[in-house]
Protein backbone atom coordinates (compact mmCIF):
# COMPACT_ATOMS: atom_id res chain seq x y z
CA UNK A 1 0.00 0.00 0.00
CA UNK A 2 1.24 3.47 -0.94
CA UNK A 3 1.74 5.73 2.06
CA UNK A 4 2.50 9.39 1.49
CA UNK A 5 4.61 10.87 4.25
CA UNK A 6 6.97 13.78 4.87
CA UNK A 7 9.34 14.35 7.82
CA UNK A 8 8.56 18.07 7.60
CA UNK A 9 5.86 17.71 10.29
CA UNK A 10 8.64 17.70 12.91
CA UNK A 11 9.08 21.44 12.29
CA UNK A 12 5.59 22.07 13.70
CA UNK A 13 5.93 21.43 17.41
CA UNK A 14 4.41 24.11 19.66
CA UNK A 15 5.47 23.59 23.28
CA UNK A 16 1.95 24.09 24.67
CA UNK A 17 -1.74 24.53 23.98
CA UNK A 18 -4.48 26.05 26.14
CA UNK A 19 -7.23 23.78 27.46
CA UNK A 20 -10.61 24.80 28.81
CA UNK A 21 -10.16 26.72 32.04
CA UNK A 22 -7.09 28.43 30.61
CA UNK A 23 -4.92 25.45 31.49
CA UNK A 24 -1.59 25.53 29.67
CA UNK A 25 -0.69 21.92 28.82
CA UNK A 26 1.97 20.22 26.64
CA UNK A 27 0.88 20.13 22.97
CA UNK A 28 -1.08 16.87 22.60
CA UNK A 29 -0.93 16.91 18.81
CA UNK A 30 2.81 16.18 18.85
CA UNK A 31 5.32 14.70 16.35
CA UNK A 32 5.58 11.51 18.42
CA UNK A 33 2.05 10.56 17.26
CA UNK A 34 3.22 10.23 13.69
CA UNK A 35 6.58 8.70 14.66
CA UNK A 36 4.64 5.92 16.43
CA UNK A 37 2.49 5.25 13.37
CA UNK A 38 5.50 5.34 11.06
CA UNK A 39 7.35 2.84 13.30
CA UNK A 40 4.43 0.40 13.18
CA UNK A 41 4.06 0.74 9.40
CA UNK A 42 7.78 0.09 8.88
CA UNK A 43 7.37 -3.25 10.67
CA UNK A 44 4.84 -4.47 8.08
CA UNK A 45 5.81 -5.96 4.73
CA UNK A 46 3.23 -3.96 2.76
CA UNK A 47 3.79 -0.28 3.63
CA UNK A 48 5.43 1.55 0.71
CA UNK A 49 6.51 4.94 2.05
CA UNK A 50 6.63 7.66 -0.59
CA UNK A 51 7.40 11.39 -0.28
CA UNK A 52 4.60 13.69 -1.49
CA UNK A 53 4.73 15.65 -4.75
CA UNK A 54 4.39 19.44 -4.64
CA UNK A 55 0.97 20.50 -5.96
CA UNK A 56 1.53 24.21 -5.37
CA UNK A 57 -1.08 26.52 -3.87
CA UNK A 58 -3.84 26.29 -6.49
CA UNK A 59 -5.60 23.20 -5.06
CA UNK A 60 -5.41 24.86 -1.62
CA UNK A 61 -6.88 28.15 -2.89
CA UNK A 62 -9.68 26.10 -4.47
CA UNK A 63 -10.88 25.38 -0.90
CA UNK A 64 -9.38 28.10 1.32
CA UNK A 65 -9.55 31.91 1.39
CA UNK A 66 -6.39 33.63 0.09
CA UNK A 67 -6.27 36.15 2.95
CA UNK A 68 -6.40 33.26 5.42
CA UNK A 69 -3.53 31.39 3.74
CA UNK A 70 -1.48 34.63 3.61
CA UNK A 71 -2.09 35.03 7.36
CA UNK A 72 -0.83 31.48 8.04
CA UNK A 73 2.23 32.14 5.91
CA UNK A 74 3.33 35.34 7.63
CA UNK A 75 1.88 35.23 11.19
CA UNK A 76 4.95 33.83 12.95
CA UNK A 77 7.40 36.17 11.22
CA UNK A 78 5.20 39.19 11.91
CA UNK A 79 4.78 38.28 15.56
CA UNK A 80 8.50 37.73 16.00
CA UNK A 81 9.10 41.22 14.61
CA UNK A 82 6.46 42.75 16.92
CA UNK A 83 7.48 41.22 20.23
CA UNK A 84 11.10 41.28 21.49
CA UNK A 85 10.20 38.79 24.24
CA UNK A 86 9.26 36.22 21.59
CA UNK A 87 12.36 36.95 19.55
CA UNK A 88 14.51 36.36 22.67
CA UNK A 89 13.08 32.86 23.31
CA UNK A 90 11.10 31.70 20.25
CA UNK A 91 10.91 28.04 21.33
CA UNK A 92 8.96 28.89 24.47
CA UNK A 93 6.31 30.76 22.52
CA UNK A 94 3.52 29.91 20.15
CA UNK A 95 1.36 32.41 18.33
CA UNK A 96 -2.25 32.55 19.56
CA UNK A 97 -4.86 35.30 19.92
CA UNK A 98 -6.90 35.90 23.07
CA UNK A 99 -9.71 37.89 21.43
CA UNK A 100 -12.08 36.29 18.93
CA UNK A 101 -14.47 37.57 16.26
CA UNK A 102 -17.97 37.84 17.64
CA UNK A 103 -20.48 35.91 15.47
CA UNK A 104 -18.15 36.43 12.49
CA UNK A 105 -18.31 40.15 11.88
CA UNK A 106 -17.39 40.59 8.19
CA UNK A 107 -14.45 42.98 8.73
CA UNK A 108 -10.93 41.51 8.70
CA UNK A 109 -8.87 43.77 11.00
CA UNK A 110 -5.45 45.07 10.03
CA UNK A 111 -3.61 44.17 13.24
CA UNK A 112 -1.90 40.79 13.45
CA UNK A 113 -3.75 39.79 16.63
CA UNK A 114 -7.03 41.01 15.14
CA UNK A 115 -6.45 38.79 12.12
CA UNK A 116 -5.64 35.89 14.44
CA UNK A 117 -8.92 36.33 16.32
CA UNK A 118 -10.72 36.42 12.98
CA UNK A 119 -8.99 33.39 11.43
CA UNK A 120 -8.81 31.13 14.52
CA UNK A 121 -11.65 29.40 16.36
CA UNK A 122 -9.82 28.29 19.52
CA UNK A 123 -6.51 28.10 21.40
CA UNK A 124 -5.13 24.86 19.98
CA UNK A 125 -4.04 25.77 16.44
CA UNK A 126 -0.75 27.24 17.68
CA UNK A 127 1.58 28.72 15.07
CA UNK A 128 5.37 28.37 15.43
CA UNK A 129 8.32 28.87 13.09
CA UNK A 130 7.86 25.60 11.15
CA UNK A 131 4.06 25.54 11.00
CA UNK A 132 3.50 26.86 7.49
CA UNK A 133 6.05 24.52 5.95
CA UNK A 134 4.49 21.56 7.81
CA UNK A 135 0.90 22.35 6.78
CA UNK A 136 1.89 22.57 3.10
CA UNK A 137 3.69 19.21 3.31
CA UNK A 138 0.66 17.72 5.05
CA UNK A 139 -1.72 18.97 2.31
CA UNK A 140 0.67 17.64 -0.35
CA UNK A 141 0.54 14.17 1.28
CA UNK A 142 -3.28 14.21 0.98
CA UNK A 143 -3.18 15.45 -2.62
CA UNK A 144 -0.52 12.87 -3.60
CA UNK A 145 -2.62 10.09 -2.08
CA UNK A 146 -5.68 11.35 -3.99
CA UNK A 147 -3.78 11.55 -7.25
CA UNK A 148 -2.47 8.03 -6.75
CA UNK A 149 -5.95 6.48 -6.61
CA UNK A 150 -7.04 8.26 -9.81
CA UNK A 151 -4.10 6.71 -11.64
CA UNK A 152 -4.80 3.26 -10.25
CA UNK A 153 -8.54 3.07 -9.79
CA UNK A 154 -9.59 1.03 -12.83
CA UNK A 155 -11.70 -1.83 -11.53
CA UNK A 156 -9.40 -4.25 -13.40
CA UNK A 157 -6.61 -3.32 -11.05
CA UNK A 158 -5.95 -5.26 -7.87
CA UNK A 159 -7.66 -3.92 -4.76
CA UNK A 160 -4.18 -3.33 -3.31
CA UNK A 161 -3.63 -0.55 -5.82
CA UNK A 162 -7.00 1.13 -5.33
CA UNK A 163 -6.42 2.75 -1.95
CA UNK A 164 -3.75 4.93 -0.43
CA UNK A 165 -2.89 6.43 2.94
CA UNK A 166 -1.83 10.02 3.63
CA UNK A 167 0.08 10.10 6.92
CA UNK A 168 -0.80 13.76 7.47
CA UNK A 169 0.31 16.00 10.32
CA UNK A 170 -0.96 18.58 11.19
CA UNK A 171 -4.48 17.18 10.82
CA UNK A 172 -7.14 19.11 8.89
CA UNK A 173 -10.83 18.40 9.46
CA UNK A 174 -11.52 21.25 11.92
CA UNK A 175 -10.13 23.87 9.51
CA UNK A 176 -12.75 25.74 7.48
CA UNK A 177 -12.48 27.89 4.38
CA UNK A 178 -11.01 30.75 6.42
CA UNK A 179 -10.33 29.48 9.91
CA UNK A 180 -7.93 27.27 11.89
CA UNK A 181 -8.79 25.31 15.04
CA UNK A 182 -8.53 21.94 16.77
CA UNK A 183 -4.85 21.53 15.72
CA UNK A 184 -5.89 22.04 12.06
CA UNK A 185 -4.85 24.71 9.53
CA UNK A 186 -5.41 23.42 6.01
CA UNK A 187 -8.27 20.97 5.60
CA UNK A 188 -6.24 18.19 3.96
CA UNK A 189 -9.22 15.89 3.40
CA UNK A 190 -11.30 18.68 1.84
CA UNK A 191 -8.45 19.80 -0.41
CA UNK A 192 -8.01 16.18 -1.59
CA UNK A 193 -11.76 15.64 -1.99
CA UNK A 194 -12.23 18.89 -3.92
CA UNK A 195 -9.35 17.92 -6.20
CA UNK A 196 -10.97 14.49 -6.78
CA UNK A 197 -14.37 16.11 -7.39
CA UNK A 198 -13.16 17.36 -10.78
CA UNK A 199 -12.67 13.70 -11.79
CA UNK A 200 -15.82 12.11 -10.34
CA UNK A 201 -18.35 11.94 -7.51
CA UNK A 202 -16.79 11.96 -4.05
CA UNK A 203 -18.03 10.82 -0.64
CA UNK A 204 -16.24 11.86 2.56
CA UNK A 205 -16.62 9.59 5.58
CA UNK A 206 -15.09 11.18 8.69
CA UNK A 207 -14.39 8.67 11.47
CA UNK A 208 -12.36 10.96 13.77
CA UNK A 209 -13.87 11.19 17.29
CA UNK A 210 -14.59 14.91 16.81
CA UNK A 211 -17.15 16.36 14.41
CA UNK A 212 -15.55 17.36 11.09
CA UNK A 213 -16.83 20.93 11.30
CA UNK A 214 -14.45 22.38 8.71
CA UNK A 215 -15.33 19.76 6.12
CA UNK A 216 -19.05 20.21 6.88
CA UNK A 217 -18.74 23.99 6.33
CA UNK A 218 -16.71 23.68 3.12
CA UNK A 219 -19.11 21.32 1.31
CA UNK A 220 -22.39 22.31 3.01
CA UNK A 221 -24.00 23.75 -0.12
CA UNK A 222 -22.61 21.22 -2.61
CA UNK A 223 -24.35 18.12 -3.95
CA UNK A 224 -21.33 16.69 -5.78
CA UNK A 225 -19.56 15.78 -2.54
CA UNK A 226 -21.47 13.79 0.09
CA UNK A 227 -20.09 14.47 3.58
CA UNK A 228 -20.72 12.21 6.59
CA UNK A 229 -19.24 12.46 10.09
CA UNK A 230 -19.51 10.05 13.04
CA UNK A 231 -18.51 11.69 16.34
CA UNK A 232 -19.01 12.58 19.97
CA UNK A 233 -22.20 14.65 20.32
CA UNK A 234 -21.23 18.35 20.13
CA UNK A 235 -23.84 18.99 22.81
CA UNK A 236 -21.13 17.81 25.27
CA UNK A 237 -18.00 17.63 23.08
CA UNK A 238 -15.69 19.88 21.04
CA UNK A 239 -16.34 21.59 18.57
CA UNK A 240 -19.62 22.37 20.43
CA UNK A 241 -21.25 24.63 17.85
CA UNK A 242 -21.57 22.31 14.87
CA UNK A 243 -22.04 18.60 14.15
CA UNK A 244 -25.68 18.15 15.21
CA UNK A 245 -28.05 15.62 13.65
CA UNK A 246 -30.40 18.25 12.19
CA UNK A 247 -27.62 19.80 10.05
CA UNK A 248 -28.19 18.11 6.69
CA UNK A 249 -26.85 20.60 4.10
CA UNK A 250 -28.32 23.73 2.49
CA UNK A 251 -29.26 24.96 -0.99
CA UNK A 252 -28.02 22.51 -3.63
CA UNK A 253 -26.34 20.59 -0.83
CA UNK A 254 -29.53 19.86 1.10
CA UNK A 255 -29.54 16.15 1.91
CA UNK A 256 -25.83 15.77 1.10
CA UNK A 257 -24.51 16.13 4.65
CA UNK A 258 -25.09 13.78 7.56
CA UNK A 259 -23.95 13.86 11.18
CA UNK A 260 -24.02 10.91 13.56
CA UNK A 261 -23.58 12.46 17.04
CA UNK A 262 -23.07 9.70 19.62
CA UNK A 263 -23.04 9.60 23.44
CA UNK A 264 -20.14 9.16 25.86
CA UNK A 265 -19.22 5.51 26.29
CA UNK A 266 -20.06 4.52 22.69
CA UNK A 267 -18.50 1.08 22.08
CA UNK A 268 -17.86 -1.14 19.03
CA UNK A 269 -21.43 -2.36 18.70
CA UNK A 270 -23.14 1.04 18.78
CA UNK A 271 -20.44 2.55 16.59
CA UNK A 272 -20.73 -0.17 13.96
CA UNK A 273 -24.50 0.25 13.95
CA UNK A 274 -24.15 3.95 12.99
CA UNK A 275 -21.38 3.09 10.53
CA UNK A 276 -23.67 0.66 8.69
CA UNK A 277 -26.22 3.43 8.23
CA UNK A 278 -23.48 5.74 6.89
CA UNK A 279 -22.26 3.03 4.50
CA UNK A 280 -25.79 2.58 3.13
CA UNK A 281 -25.96 6.32 2.39
CA UNK A 282 -22.65 6.07 0.53
CA UNK A 283 -23.90 3.08 -1.51
CA UNK A 284 -27.00 5.03 -2.52
CA UNK A 285 -24.90 8.05 -3.50
CA UNK A 286 -22.70 5.75 -5.64
CA UNK A 287 -19.49 7.83 -5.61
CA UNK A 288 -16.42 7.19 -7.75
CA UNK A 289 -14.07 7.95 -4.86
CA UNK A 290 -14.11 7.75 -1.08
CA UNK A 291 -12.11 10.12 1.14
CA UNK A 292 -11.76 8.97 4.74
CA UNK A 293 -10.58 11.47 7.37
CA UNK A 294 -9.45 9.00 10.00
CA UNK A 295 -8.89 9.69 13.69
CA UNK A 296 -7.96 7.08 16.26
CA UNK A 297 -9.36 9.19 19.10
CA UNK A 298 -12.49 6.98 19.28
CA UNK A 299 -10.16 4.46 20.99
CA UNK A 300 -10.91 3.31 24.54
CA UNK A 301 -7.84 4.90 26.12
CA UNK A 302 -7.69 8.18 24.19
CA UNK A 303 -7.02 11.23 26.42
CA UNK A 304 -9.33 13.47 24.32
CA UNK A 305 -12.08 10.92 23.67
CA UNK A 306 -14.99 9.37 25.58
CA UNK A 307 -15.70 6.40 23.29
CA UNK A 308 -14.70 2.77 23.90
CA UNK A 309 -13.83 1.54 20.42
CA UNK A 310 -11.34 -1.36 20.66
CA UNK A 311 -8.51 -2.48 18.38
CA UNK A 312 -10.77 -5.29 17.11
CA UNK A 313 -13.37 -2.58 16.51
CA UNK A 314 -10.94 -0.72 14.21
CA UNK A 315 -10.41 -3.99 12.32
CA UNK A 316 -14.15 -4.39 11.78
CA UNK A 317 -14.65 -0.69 10.90
CA UNK A 318 -11.95 -0.99 8.22
CA UNK A 319 -13.39 -4.25 6.92
CA UNK A 320 -16.88 -2.82 6.46
CA UNK A 321 -15.65 0.35 4.76
CA UNK A 322 -13.27 -1.58 2.47
CA UNK A 323 -16.21 -3.82 1.49
CA UNK A 324 -17.65 -0.84 -0.43
CA UNK A 325 -14.91 -1.66 -2.95
CA UNK A 326 -14.29 2.03 -3.70
CA UNK A 327 -10.94 3.64 -4.51
CA UNK A 328 -10.27 5.15 -1.10
CA UNK A 329 -7.93 7.82 0.23
CA UNK A 330 -7.40 7.38 3.96
CA UNK A 331 -6.20 10.60 5.57
CA UNK A 332 -4.75 10.86 9.09
CA UNK A 333 -6.57 13.20 11.46
CA UNK A 334 -6.53 12.85 15.28
CA UNK A 335 -5.68 10.18 17.85
CA UNK A 336 -3.70 10.92 21.02
CA UNK A 337 -3.13 7.59 22.80
CA UNK A 338 0.34 7.58 21.24
CA UNK A 339 1.50 4.11 22.36
CA UNK A 340 -1.58 2.48 20.82
CA UNK A 341 -1.68 4.57 17.64
CA UNK A 342 0.67 2.46 15.52
CA UNK A 343 -1.13 -0.83 16.03
CA UNK A 344 -4.56 0.77 15.69
CA UNK A 345 -3.71 2.41 12.37
CA UNK A 346 -2.11 -0.78 11.01
CA UNK A 347 -5.17 -2.81 12.07
CA UNK A 348 -7.48 -0.46 10.19
CA UNK A 349 -5.27 -0.16 7.09
CA UNK A 350 -4.75 -3.90 6.70
CA UNK A 351 -8.23 -4.09 5.21
CA UNK A 352 -7.23 -1.82 2.31
CA UNK A 353 -3.84 -3.25 1.36
C1 LIG B 1 -7.85 16.67 14.93
C2 LIG B 1 -8.44 16.57 16.30
O1 LIG B 1 -8.69 15.46 16.79
N1 LIG B 1 -8.59 17.69 17.00
C3 LIG B 1 -9.14 17.68 18.30
C4 LIG B 1 -9.11 19.00 18.96
C5 LIG B 1 -9.76 18.93 20.29
N2 LIG B 1 -9.50 20.06 21.11
C6 LIG B 1 -10.40 20.14 22.22
C7 LIG B 1 -9.73 19.87 23.49
C8 LIG B 1 -10.72 19.74 24.60
C9 LIG B 1 -9.99 19.39 25.82
N3 LIG B 1 -10.77 18.66 26.74
C10 LIG B 1 -9.92 18.02 27.71
C11 LIG B 1 -10.53 16.78 28.26
C12 LIG B 1 -9.47 16.04 29.03
N4 LIG B 1 -10.02 14.86 29.61
ZN1 LIG C 1 -10.33 14.25 16.81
Amino acid sequence: MKIFYSDTHHHHYPSFEVFDGGKRVPYLENPNRIDQILGALQKTNWAELTPPADFGLDPIYAVHDRGYIAFLESAWREWLALDPEVAAAPNEHAFLPATFALRRTPRVPGALLGKAGYYMMDLSACIVAGTYEAILASANCALSAAEFITRHSSSFILHAKRSSFALCRPPGHHAGKDYAGGYCFINNSSVAANWLASKGKVAILDIDYHAGNGTQDIFYERSDVLTISLHGDPDFEYPHFIGYADETGAGDGLGFHKNFPMPKGTGDEEYLHALDEALNMIKNFAPNYLVMPTGMDTFKGDPLGTFNVTREGFGEIGKRIAALGLPTVIIMEGGYANEALGKNVVTLLENFK
